[in-house]
């Protein structure tokens, strides 16, 4: 009686998990979204403006991604195709922003970019087929690209 107690006392423990929990267990488990560090990736099929890309991932539980790190940058690059991160300057021209609200500072805009052509391209790509550390691009954030969405969860202990 008391073993049959402590394994159902294990399995509860086990299988009790908070609704964060579970968004992130549907992530590991879904073909739609890769592992990279401590992030997860959903790159889109489809194409939108830079505001309903966002909407996208917001839906998906996530936000535009962020580019933190050399390592994000070459893991994000491998893309034949213009696709949007959450970078943009669209609140102050020229004080560009992450979608998290945190400041610009490590960069990887093209030789040339940001250009801000015509005073209206507030929103920033990958540009496709560009260099490792030079592949970034702003455009007109009602242009149409493909984006990618990242998940960083707050609670690393269930996918260790
Ligand atoms: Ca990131
Ligand atoms: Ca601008
Ligand atoms: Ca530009």
């Amino acid at each position: 009686m008391h073993i049959v107690n402590c394994k159902f006392y294990f399995y509860s423990v086990k299988y009790i998990f908070t609704i964060e929990e579970i968004i992130v267990l549907e992530k590991m488990h879904s073909d739609e979204w890769k592992k990279f560090g401590n992030s997860f990736y959903y790159f889109s099929t489809e194409q939108k403006n830079w505001s309903e890309a966002r909407q996208d991932c917001r839906d998906r539980g996530a936000d535009l991604v962020i580019i933190n790190s050399e390592e994000e940058q070459t893991e994000q690059l491998n893309k034949s195709r213009l696709d949007w991160i959450g970078l943009s300057d669209a609140e102050k021209e020229g004080v560009w922003k992450w979608v998290d609200g945190s400041p610009l500072t490590i960069k990887f805009w093209k030789s040339g970019e940001p250009n801000n052509v015509l005073g209206n391209e507030n929103c920033a790509a990958f540009s496709p087929l560009s260099e490792k550390n030079k592949a970034w691009n702003d455009i007109i954030c009602l242009d149409i690209a493909g984006w990618t969405c990242e998940f960083t969860p707050v609670f690393p202990r269930i996918y260790n």
